[in-house]
């Protein structure tokens, strides 16, 4: 049977383009800094994201590691949403890794925090306080259901964080659909933040691959954390290519993305069952609640599978599917029949 795979944009497989230039990429010793397709990607991300220099990694939790690791000395705090990736879902890394404890505050409805609740979490001095090493932000956020903060947002926690010297990183992995949804160069947003790591291989489409940027002495001292953490590459050049096609020739399609999750979105609310807030469906994710009685979210996942269709669990009663390259439209209109053919049948027939 033919699957619509919408459980991530991570699903995403590399371009005929991609492929081609992955076969014909020139390449060296990374590590030693010789591979110059790396140190192209390298260069053309610092550019677009409007940073001094950039540094590539396997994935977007070494990304954002190598960002904590680096901001942070042993025992500093780091404070961030308690929606964001890097407290849920990346395996505690900067606590088990760096000896950083998380200090969470509250994420609102669309993935934004308030400063003065960012201000409160901010440690003054004293023996018994771990002092603040850093303040994360995600954007788009995730969880949140791939919405979007405004600069303003990102600038208001910013110059909280900054005014008591403390850093600020973005968790940026789909910074892109950010700046599709709000119709701006990504450095508007990005320039509020000290560093930022973004992703390859999501909405972009690239096999691998995610970027730290900030000030050049920032990413060389970053280079260390990644070579610790055994993220540092040799011919890394035959990925990387796929990633220059990726911010070359994939970043002006991501409105369709988000088109096709809009209108997905908006058929699949008027179901019986689902619970969907449609203002948080601005970018390509969408994120709802199974409300369906008789339903387990499992039971109604392996039922949208059986017919075809693969979404992803995301809590206890909450779903999610996720618009990205590959999908035609016509995969669309059919997965938003599948979920009416389901939902609209009583749960008894495929137990
Ligand atoms: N997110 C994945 C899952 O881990 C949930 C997905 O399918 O969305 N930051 C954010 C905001 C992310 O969404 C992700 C991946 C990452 C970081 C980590 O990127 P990778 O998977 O490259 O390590």
């Amino acid at each position: 049977m033919h699957l619509i795979d919408l459980r991530s944009d991570t699903v995403t497989h590399p371009t005929p383009e991609m492929r081609d230039a992955m076969a014909r990429a020139e390449v060296g010793d990374d590590q030693s800094g010789e591979d110059p397709t790396v140190n192209r990607l390298e260069e053309l991300a610092a550019e677009m994201v409007g940073k001094e220099a950039a540094m590539y990694v396997p994935s977007g939790i070494m990304g954002n590691l190598c960002a904590l690791l680096t901001h942070c000395g042993r025992g500093d705090e780091v404070v961030m949403g308690d929606q964001n990736h890097i407290f849920w879902y990346e395996s505690g890394g900067g606590a088990a890794l760096g000896g950083l404890p998380y200090h969470t505050v509250r994420n609102g409805r669309y993935g934004e925090l308030d400063p003065s609740e960012v201000n409160a979490a901010i440690r003054p001095p004293r023996s018994g306080f771990a002092p603040t090493g850093l303040v994360c932000l995600e954007n788009t956020h995730n969880r949140c259901g791939g919405t979007v903060l405004s600069r303003e947002q990102m600038q208001s926690v910013a110059d909280v964080a900054h005014e008591r010297g403390v850093p600020v990183h973005l968790d940026g992995a789909r910074i892109f659909n950010a700046a599709a949804h709000l119709g701006v160069p990504v450095p508007e947003l990005t320039s509020t933040v000290d560093t930022v790591q973004f992703c390859l291989s999501k909405g972009l489409s690239a096999p691998v691959g995610s970027l730290l940027a900030g000030p050049a002495p920032f990413v060389s001292e970053a280079r260390k954390a990644r070579k610790m953490l055994g993220g540092a590459m040799r011919q890394a050049g035959v990925i990387a290519a796929a990633g220059i096609v990726a911010l070359e020739k994939m970043v002006d399609r991501i409105p369709e993305d988000h088109e096709q999750a809009r209108r997905l979105a908006e058929r699949i609310s008027q179901l019986p069952g689902i619970e969907l807030d449609l203002s948080t469906v601005q970018t390509n994710i969408v994120v709802f609640e199974l409300t369906a009685e008789g339903w387990s979210p499992e039971e109604f996942t392996a039922a949208l599978a059986a017919e075809g269709l693969r979404i992803s669990s995301f809590g206890a009663r909450r779903l999610r599917v996720v618009a990205h390259h590959g999908i035609e439209p016509e995969e669309y209109a059919r997965a938003a029949d599948i979920f009416e053919s389901v939902l609209t049948r009583t749960p008894v027939l495929v137990r």
